[in-house]
């Protein structure tokens, strides 16, 4: 029955992963697949994370149905960390639990798809190749704008305006809040403001991802972006994720809210959204879940999670200052923020740089800064400044 059926390319990073690992050379560097790694190279289970979790197989008695929306008394605490302690002023709310983020992202464009099948969807390039994949999957036509200048290696906030200028009342607009994938560069908070205006004039629906909070400027500052959309936009999405943050990933643990400043509207919105979810994965998984709701609910765990989180945040910005400093050509490192950024080398180079030197990205030029440490660094910065000058 499948003989219709059309290839699919593979994931670019998912597929560095075994590349990486059947290489032999000692002095490999591996800045593909973008998670979290400490100065040995491993993506630990942070300590609050191992606290919460042995505290869960403890208490937990059942392990029964919780019901389509998740765990909702993890939802009001991530609530609380998201949109601030006053919440969102304004709107209503509508949350549910996904399987990480890209669950979140998916139920959010089935709904959008759904509520109105003509809406497209807007995505800055370059941007997580994952986003065309999962809003093409559900129909909606996806159109782009160039929101980085390679030249400048910052955002170009301009042309993200100019394009934006075509896009038709009732299109969504996807934005990342903060740690941008693939380049690191974010908005000015006036710039964020700005946005926040022309998309609330041209009644444009922002879809905000946040999937990295905490880990470019700390918790409150990652999503002031986010928060000054929301003071404008009578109706938004988010989508959360805690892969990062938490140290979760394969636990898959995030959450789709809808906020909308009229209460029955939403009540629409919930509705569907909770009817897609159960006609997609019924119920979301509740281990990784469950751990982050003991971490938020417990003032001693909470504490350790901030201190984790910051050791992490600490580590890429100390790898960040380290090459902005020594090098000129690697300054725009230093304002950009986050596990990513893209260098501006073509994909020729990145092979060169792989079977010569055993450096590993994908050939977009993405660089995940966790890859290197103190013993790393120093030649990392000496094989690649050559190619960024030339
Ligand atoms: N959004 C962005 C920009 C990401 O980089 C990721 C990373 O994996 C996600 C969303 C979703 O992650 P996950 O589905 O693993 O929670
Ligand atoms: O961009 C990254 O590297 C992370 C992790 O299919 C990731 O967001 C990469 C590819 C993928 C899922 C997650």
């Amino acid at each position: 029955p499948f003989s219709s059926l059309q290839p699919q390319p593979a994931d670019a990073l998912l597929a560095l992963i075994a590349m990486y690992a059947a290489d032999t050379r000692p002095d490999k560097i591996d800045l593909g697949i973008g998670v979290y790694r400490d100065e040995a190279g491993n993506t630990p289970v942070p300590p609050s994370v191992k606290a919460a979790e042995r505290l869960l197989l403890e208490s937990q008695d059942s392990k029964s149905y919780l019901g389509t929306e998740g765990d909702m008394r993890l939802l009001d605490l991530l609530a609380q960390l998201v949109f601030g302690p006053a919440a969102t002023p304004g709107h209503h709310l509508a949350a549910v639990q996904t399987p990480g983020g890209t669950g979140a992202l998916r139920l959010g464009a089935a709904l959008l798809a759904r509520a109105n099948p003509s809406a497209q969807i807007w995505l800055g390039t370059p941007g997580w190749p994952n986003h065309a994949l999962i809003f093409g999957n559900t129909g909606m036509p996806v159109r782009t704008w160039r929101y980085y200048d390679p030249q400048s290696m910052r955002a170009d906030f301009e042309g993200t305006l100019e394009a934006l200028n075509q896009a038709q009342p009732g299109d969504a607009v996807l934005l990342q809040a903060c740690c941008h994938n693939p380049t690191g560069t974010s908005l000015t908070l006036r710039q964020w403001d700005e946005l926040a205006s022309f998309l609330a004039e041209r009644r444009l629906i922002p879809f905000v991802d946040l999937a990295y909070q905490g880990l470019g400027d700390g918790l409150e500052k990652d999503a002031e972006g986010l928060r000054s959309i929301l003071a404008e936009s009578p109706s938004a999405l988010v989508a959360y994720s805690c892969s990062k943050n938490f140290g979760l990933y394969r636990e898959r643990v995030g959450v789709l809210w809808v906020l909308h400043n009229d209460a029955h509207e939403l009540d629409l919105a919930r509705g569907n959204m909770v009817s897609l979810a159960r006609a997609t994965w019924s119920m979301p998984p509740d281990h990784g879940a469950a751990t982050v709701r003991i971490i938020l609910e417990t003032e001693a765990l909470k504490a350790q999670w901030v201190q984790d989180l910051e050791e992490m945040r600490a580590r890429l910005s100390w790898v960040r200052s380290e090459l902005a400093t020594a090098h000129p050509e690697f300054a725009p490192l230093g304002d950009q923020r986050g596990m990513f950024s893209t260098l501006p080398i073509s994909p020729a180079t990145v092979r060169e740089l792989r079977e010569k030197h055993g450096i590993f990205m994908p050939e977009s030029g993405r660089i995940n800064l966790a890859g290197l440490n103190r013993h790393s660094i120093d030649r990392f910065a000496a094989i690649m400044l050559p190619y960024i000058r030339s």
